[in-house]
């Protein structure tokens, strides 16, 4: 099976991690965002990484992605078939992939993809905008909302902390974390999703190729 895109981006690595909880060898095959490579496009038509292929079957979109996997590799379960259950998990997984990633594009692109990879200028304002004043209400939120076994759903883990941590991955490149002075809970409930060996590995790959780049680019101004 192969997933095309890269793991910077939060959506991708959703999947792969997705896949390595599973015991799944998901071959990753390096596509930038927007490839106007014809295999990849035929894939995702409108060159939105991740695309997927498992034999003659594709996909694009992640939750599309991770439906497909959970639905043929039922073990171990990531999401729920419990009706509350899992209709949580996929509150977790739309307000990763939508409100938390609003916000994450805007610091990412500006601090990192626009300046180091694009070369085009960057939209600081946009980018501290982000971070001071989107990022605190999604950790106040999860603060009050992640339970004592530090899982989100099921106090085991599903796909809502999958897609919870992977924008949090891809922030923390570009130096942006959870305050634990702030947000104690929120801090060291991402600190040990990541430390999983299926995240680990990859933030590790993604940090290396972040820094080879440059590293983000310094903010413009911390209003908060
Ligand atoms: N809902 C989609 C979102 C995919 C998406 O927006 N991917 C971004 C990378 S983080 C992308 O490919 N952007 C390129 C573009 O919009 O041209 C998913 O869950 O896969």
């Amino acid at each position: 099976m192969i997933v095309y895109g890269s793991t910077l981006s939060p959506y991708v690595r959703k999947c792969m991690v997705f896949g390595a909880e599973k015991g799944l060898e998901l071959q990753l095959k390096f596509t930038s965002p927007g490839s106007p490579d014809p295999e990849f496009r035929a894939i995702s038509p409108f060159g939105k990484m991740p695309g997927f292929r498992d034999g003659e079957f594709t996909i694009a979109d992640s939750t599309a992605i991770v439906t497909y996997l959970e639905a043929k590799f039922p073990e171990p379960n990531l999401i729920p078939p419990a009706p509350e259950a899992r209709a949580r998990t996929i509150w977790f997984d739309e307000l990763a992939d939508t409100v938390m990633m609003g916000a994450g594009s805007a610091i990412f692109s500006n601090r990192f993809v626009k300046p180091r990879v694009m070369r085009l200028p960057c939209d600081h304002d946009a980018a501290d905008q982000a971070e001071n004043e989107q990022l605190p209400p999604i950790f106040a939120y999860l603060e009050k909302t992640i339970p004592d076994s530090g899982f989100l759903v099921e106090d085991r883990l599903t796909l809502a902390d999958i897609a919870i941590a992977s924008p949090l991955a891809t922030l923390g490149c570009v130096g942006v974390c959870v305050d634990p002075a702030r947000y104690p809970r929120t801090a060291a409930y991402v600190e040990a999703i990541h430390a999983r060996p299926s995240f680990a590995t990859i933030i590790a790959r993604d940090r290396a190729q972040v820094a080879a780049l440059g590293g983000g680019v310094a903010k413009a101004a911390v209003t908060a």
